[in-house]
């Protein structure tokens, strides 16, 4: 059984995750409307996965006893200026999801709650690959700078990074 502590931080972590996958989906739209194919279907695809992680934590708080809350969201930006401030962005949202999965499982310690904190390991572990993925994606774009070609090979080779996680076995979902 889940305490109303942690009940509350988990609701609040759902919040999120909730939100991710709407500034995701901002930045999907925002980057389709610019003609960034292989962008867009990066940022669709970085939505569901949000939304993924939303559910499953849904689940697993009715599972321990709780009640899985559905908030109303915060609104994302509509206009993210250039496709670099906006991986920008990406990277700074994962590093704020970071930290709220780490005061997460610091409250499991505190509440003694050794399933709950086993079950945030899988989160733990998908940050790390979220933040490393954005971090990658950034390198890229500091190489090609302002050059035209570079954007299009990059935006091309995003789109393929989409593919071959969709080609990847789920990742314990
Ligand atoms: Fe990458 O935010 Fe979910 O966990």
């Amino acid at each position: 059984m889940l305490s109303k502590k942690l009940e509350k931080a988990l609701n609040n972590q759902i919040q999120i995750e909730a939100e991710s996958s709407q500034v995701y989906l901002s930045m999907a739209s925002w980057a389709e409307v610019q003609g960034l194919e292989g962008i867009a279907t990066f940022m669709y695809d970085q939505s569901d996965e949000e939304r993924m992680h939303m559910l499953k934590l849904i689940k697993f708080v009715n599972e321990r006893g709780g009640h899985a809350k559905v908030s109303t969201l915060n609104a994302p930006k509509f206009d993210f200026g250039t496709f670099q401030k906006m991986f920008q962005e990406l990277l700074e949202h994962e590093i704020f999801v970071s930290n709220s999965i780490n005061e997460l499982v610091h409250i499991t310690l505190q509440e003694k709650d050794y399933a709950t904190h086993n079950f945030l390991q899988w989160y733990v572990a998908e940050q790390i690959e979220e933040e490393a993925l954005a971090r990658t994606i950034l390198d890229k774009i500091n190489l090609i700078g302002n050059d035209k070609g570079g954007l299009y090979l990059f935006d091309r080779d995003v789109q393929q990074i989409t593919a071959n996680s969709a080609a990847a076995p789920p990742s314990g979902a």
